[in-house]
Formats: C-alpha cells, sequence, structure tokens
C-alpha cells in the first residue's frame, strides 16, 4: 500500500487528491496546522479513510516530524496562501508561507530521504500566476516568468527551490504549474466560487447583489477533479519534471457571468453586479492561456469539463446547498 502526505488537506485541491488517492488504495495522511483546526474534522469526516498529521509550513521541526512519522512514498505540497489579494495584504506572511514554507518541506523530504530503493517523491504546486505580465500566449513550460503580486514571487521561490532540490540532491521533485482550476469544494473567496454562490443566493432571496473588481482579466479555467489527477501522473513518472497543466481556453470574468447568470435563468447580470475598488488588485495579471501539450504528451492527461459544464457543476452545488441551509434554519 503506497503512503501519501499532502499539506493543505483543508484546501480544494488537498480534498480532490486525497478522495482520488484513497480510490486508488493509497494510505493518506493530510497535514493539520493549528489548534483544533475546525477544517480537520470537516476533512475526517468526509473522508474517514483520510489520517491527520499535525504539522505547519512555517515550522520546519513539524515537517520533519510530519515526514518521519508517515515514512511517506510521495508528498504533495499543496498548503499555502493562495489567495493573491491576500497576499498584497499580507505579502511577509505569504512569503514564509507559499514561499519559504516550499523549502522547508523539501529540507524535511531531504534529510528524512526514504530508502535508497524507494527514495520519497516529491509534488510543488506551482502556478499560473508566476507568468503574472505574460511574456507570450499561450504559456508553456518554457515560458519566461514575471509575476505581479508577492503570492506570484513567492511561488516563483518555491519553483526553482524545487528545481535546484532535484538538480543539487537528485531528490525526485516535480512542479506542476496548474492554472486556474475550481469546483463545488473552491473557496468562496475566489471570483467563480464568489459568482456562483452569489447567484444561487440572489435566486433564493437571500441577498441583492454581488460586488466585484475587474471584470476584465482573462483566465484559463479547468475543474479541480481533473489538476489533481495531474498531480498525481506526474509523479508516477520515470523522471521528474515540470509540467503545465491548463485546459487552453480563456474567457473574461463577463463570460464567466454571462454563462452563469443565463444558467440560472437570467437575461442579463448587469442589474445585479456592482463594481467595488476594494476587489481591484495593486497590479494585476491580464490574461493566461495555458498550453498542456507536454502533460497530454507525457502524462496522457486531458481535461474532462468543459467551461460551461464548470459554471453549471458549481452552480448547482452552491443552489443546493444554500437550499438545504435554508430548510435546516426553518427547523
Ligand atoms: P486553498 O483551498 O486555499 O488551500 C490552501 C491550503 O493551505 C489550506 O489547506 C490551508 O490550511 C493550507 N495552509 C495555509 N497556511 C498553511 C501553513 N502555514 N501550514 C500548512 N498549511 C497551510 O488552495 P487550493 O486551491 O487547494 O490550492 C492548492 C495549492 O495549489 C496551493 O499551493 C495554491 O497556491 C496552488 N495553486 C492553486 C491553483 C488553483 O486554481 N486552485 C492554481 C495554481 C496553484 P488551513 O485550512 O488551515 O488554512
Ligand atoms: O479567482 P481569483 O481570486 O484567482 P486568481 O487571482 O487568478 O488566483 C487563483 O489562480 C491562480 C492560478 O493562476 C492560483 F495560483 C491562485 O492560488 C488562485 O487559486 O481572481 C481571478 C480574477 C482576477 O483577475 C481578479 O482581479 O478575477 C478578478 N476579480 C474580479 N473581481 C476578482 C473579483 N477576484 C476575486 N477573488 N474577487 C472578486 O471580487
Amino acid at each position: 500500500m503506497k503512503r501519501a502526505l499532502i499539506t493543505g488537506i483543508t484546501g480544494q485541491d488537498g480534498r480532490h487528491l486525497a478522495e482520488q488517492l484513497v480510490g486508488k488504495g493509497y494510505q493518506v495522511f493530510g497535514m493539520v496546522r493549528g489548534q483544533n483546526n475546525p477544517k480537520g474534522q470537516m476533512v475526517q469526516d468526509e473522508n474517514p479513510a483520510l489520517e491527520l498529521v499535525d504539522g505547519d509550513l512555517q515550522d520546519l521541526s513539524s515537517l520533519i516530524a510530519a515526514v518521519e512519522q508517515v515514512q511517506p512514498d510521495e508528498v504533495y505540497n499543496l498548503g499555502a496562501i493562495s489567495f493573491v489579494q491576500l497576499s498584497f495584504k499580507q505579502p511577509e506572511l505569504t512569503g514564509d508561507i507559499t514561499g519559504l514554507g516550499v523549502l522547508r518541506i523539501l529540507e524535511a523530504v531531504r534529510i528524512v530521504g526514504g530508502t535508497v530503493d524507494n527514495p520519497i517523491r516529491f509534488y510543488q504546486a506551482s502556478s499560473s500566476e508566476m507568468f503574472g505580465k505574460v511574456r507570450e500566449t499561450p504559456q508553456n513550460e518554457r515560458t519566461a516568468f514575471h509575476p505581479r503580486s508577492p503570492y506570484g514571487v513567492a511561488k516563483v521561490f518555491g519553483h526553482y527551490m524545487t528545481m535546484n532540490y532535484r538538480e543539487s540532491y537528485d531528490l525526485y521533485a516535480c512542479s506542476g504549474i496548474l492554472f486556474n482550476h475550481e469546483g463545488e469544494k473552491r473557496g468562496l473567496e475566489f471570483v467563480t466560487r464568489k459568482i456562483t454562490n452569489g447567484i444561487a443566493r440572489i435566486k433564493l432571496g437571500l441577498q441583492d447583489s454581488i460586488s466585484l473588481g475587474n471584470l476584465e482579466s482573462q483566465r484559463d479555467w479547468g475543474y479541480a477533479g481533473d489538476y489533481v489527477d495531474a498531480m498525481w501522473r506526474m509523479l508516477q513518472q520515470d523522471e521528474p519534471d515540470d509540467y503545465v497543466v491548463a485546459t487552453g481556453e480563456t474567457h473574461t470574468i463577463r463570460e464567466f457571468l454571462d454563462v452563469a447568470f443565463a444558467l440560472a435563468g437570467y437575461e442579463s447580470w448587469e442589474p445585479y453586479v456592482t463594481h467595488d475598488v476594494r476587489f481591484d488588485r495593486p497590479a494585476e495579471v491580464d490574461l493566461l492561456l495555458g498550453d498542456a501539450t507536454k502533460a497530454k504528451e507525457k502524462l496522457g492527461w486531458t481535461p474532462t469539463v468543459s467551461f460551461p459544464e464548470l459554471v453549471e457543476r458549481m452552480y448547482l452545488a452552491d443552489l443546493k446547498s444554500e437550499q438545504s441551509t435554508m430548510r435546516s434554519r426553518r427547523r
């Protein structure tokens, strides 16, 4: 039975990945930070086969202890401050967790090491946010980075550290440069979920409008379940490498609003969307569009959920969940 350790287990991708790995017969350990973190119980209830271990990406000794305790075949480093907007407000903390945290977990993996026959394999959650002010379109593994946020800068550090540990210590370490991926488990702070949840609540009379920032930026949005499958495939190859994971389609926030409001039966979204400068960013990433040819050819990976299907899946899940909350409040 293979053993996997996942940091960021309480986040969107950690939850999807844990479910898929348990389905493949892995023994899965999720790292949870903090004292009595309520999200630990939530993921344990969602996935009873999951085992939780304590640890924090800000604390090297806790990471060494976690890797030593689990003795994993594979480590997936998904933990981060992942919200770009927050990274402008808390740049130092973002640098420490999203950037230096990668170095700390790499150190833990290097120190504990695994066996000669079975060294620990490491996955780093790199991001298309590293491309920032893009140098070319579409972006691939050779496209130069130009990050536009403290989050993006921290991810570039983590990306190069992963490469450096691979080259310096012969670590089996891969980075997945993943473009935006969404779904029912996406945090409510991200624009897609904010929109689908907002529409569900408008439909049920629970709120009047949705306040948003810049509607012109373009994102290459895929489904999170597909993207965690790509992470796993990376760690099953003979040699470690870096891969772009993307759909190859890009849409503006306006287009997301068009599809989502139409699905919910509205002719126009304009009456329900207001602009709030608090959601504008000091520097924006205007356009992301990925070229995942390498992942397709070498990993045999392809996205399975189209853009309209993604929006529909998210909206319907939000509608169902808001309806069920309403029913339980009435009781
Ligand atoms: P997410 O939902 O925001 O989850 C982030 C996770 O990091 C949470 O489990 C959080 O735990 C954990 N975390 C935060 N600070 C930590 C610390 N000090 N020590 C240990 N864990 C900590 O993010 P996601 O969407 O699942 O993304 C997973 C990873 O992929 C992240 O690294 C993200 O930057 C990267 N990524 C995401 C996308 C995307 O579109 N989703 C695209 C490219 C790359 P708590 O619950 O305790 O806060
Ligand atoms: O949904 P977002 O916050 O995602 P963003 O910034 O693209 O970052 C996500 O994807 C990255 C991969 O490229 C990940 F690395 C990162 O961890 C995260 O998962 O914002 C998307 C776009 C931005 O242009 C933002 O300015 O939507 C725009 N936007 C407009 N109004 C808004 C809002 N974003 C948010 N979160 N909230 C708004 O009200």
